[in-house]
């Protein structure tokens, strides 16, 4: 997805290791004065380069689609992302900052002077590096964090799967999408977000199935699962709620149709198909449509269903002004 081209983040002594590392090298091949001047200018700016390249390979958070900024935010926190974000930068800058001090300084010494110099230099570059040292853990940690969430296309049409554990969401979503190893999850918590893929009419449409997520009463979910369910709010352009009315699943018909009302409420700006599945074991619940996954029966009236609620008219190149 959009934040897996990030490069990963060295910790803070990989940065001092490879920097000064470096910096010895290049000081091995002068002499004198110049060889500490190539020492500090290299390790400076490995330092500094790289500070600033992890923080640069971030995507500016207000430009994510509200899909993933929400995702982003439930999982990681965008607020304090950001504050480890600009601590980086920040050592960076200080970093750069130490370079040209120190430069200036180098004009009035000898070799000796210059060795003296460049070791407080490095020291002082070591301090920075060090205090942003849990900053540039936690941003490596955000970054493994987000970095196996499904490949989810805000812009594309999507229709969200949802239902008690066991109706059937997971066999309806296998089969019509036909691509078992296109359906990606993101675990936080009990929660996944799996998403399949679907084609009429040259369109592709996401089938997104989110167990732990869209299977339970709001009032089960905890803070980072409601934001993620804002985060799927933002992704439904129609919701298919799956029942099982024979009570196979291990609930009872009532208490799935009291999710279906709380999912009406919450995605009321969308339309919510309600579906009797299993309908080979029970029809006995009033649903819009009545399907049978295992036994191939309305299965694509249910997804036809889906597609016509989605009811989505690609923008024609010619439309624009
Ligand atoms: N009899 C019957 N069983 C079904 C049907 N659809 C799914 N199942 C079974 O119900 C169980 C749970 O299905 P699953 O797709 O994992 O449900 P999910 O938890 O909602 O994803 C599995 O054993 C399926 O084979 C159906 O239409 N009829
Ligand atoms: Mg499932």
């Amino acid at each position: 997805m959009i934040l897996e081209d990030l490069p990963t983040t060295p910790t803070s002594e990989e940065l001092l290791d490879k920097a000064f590392s470096r910096a010895a090298r290049s000081g091995r091949a002068k002499s004198g004065f110049e060889a500490q001047q190539s020492m500090l200018q290299t390790a400076a700016n490995i330092v500094s380069d790289n500070l600033e390249n992890v923080v640069t390979a971030w995507p500016d958070f207000d430009d994510l689609d509200p899909f993933y900024y929400e995702l982003v935010d439930a999982i990681v926190g965008v607020d304090t992302l950001r504050q480890h974000l600009s601590e980086v930068s920040w050592a960076s800058r200080k970093t750069g900052d130490i370079r040209e001090e120190y430069q200036a300084r180098f004009r009035n010494v000898d070799a000796e002077g210059a060795k003296k110099l460049r070791k407080q230099a490095f020291a002082r570059i070591a301090d920075v590096v060090e205090e942003v040292e849990d900053d540039l853990a936690a941003i490596n940690d955000a970054h493994q964090d987000l970095r196996s969430l499904p490949d989810i296309r805000p812009d594309e049409p999507t229709i969200v799967v949802a239902g008690y554990p066991n109706v059937g969401k997971s066999s309806f979503v296998n089969r019509v999408t036909n691509a078992r190893n296109e359906t990606a999850s993101y675990p936080f918590t009990t929660t996944e977000i799996r998403v399949g893929h679907i084609e009429r009419d040259h369109i592709r449409y996401q089938l997104v199935d989110t167990p732990g997520l869209l299977d339970r009463p709001p009032e089960d979910r905890n803070e980072i699962e409601s934001q993620a369910v804002s985060a799927v709010e933002h992704l439904a352009d129609a919701v298919l709620v799956f029942l099982d009315a024979s009570g196979e699943c291990g609930y009872p018909i009532d208490v799935q149709l009291e999710l279906r009302d709380a999912l009406l409420a919450r995605f009321d700006d969308v339309p919510v198909l309600t579906v009797c599945n299993k309908s080979d074991r029970s029809r006995d619940v009033e649903a819009d449509y009545y399907m049978s996954v295992t036994e191939g029966e309305n299965v694509d009236t249910v997804l036809d269903a889906a597609v016509e609620a989605v009811g989505y008219e690609p923008e024609l190149p010619f439309d624009e002004d």
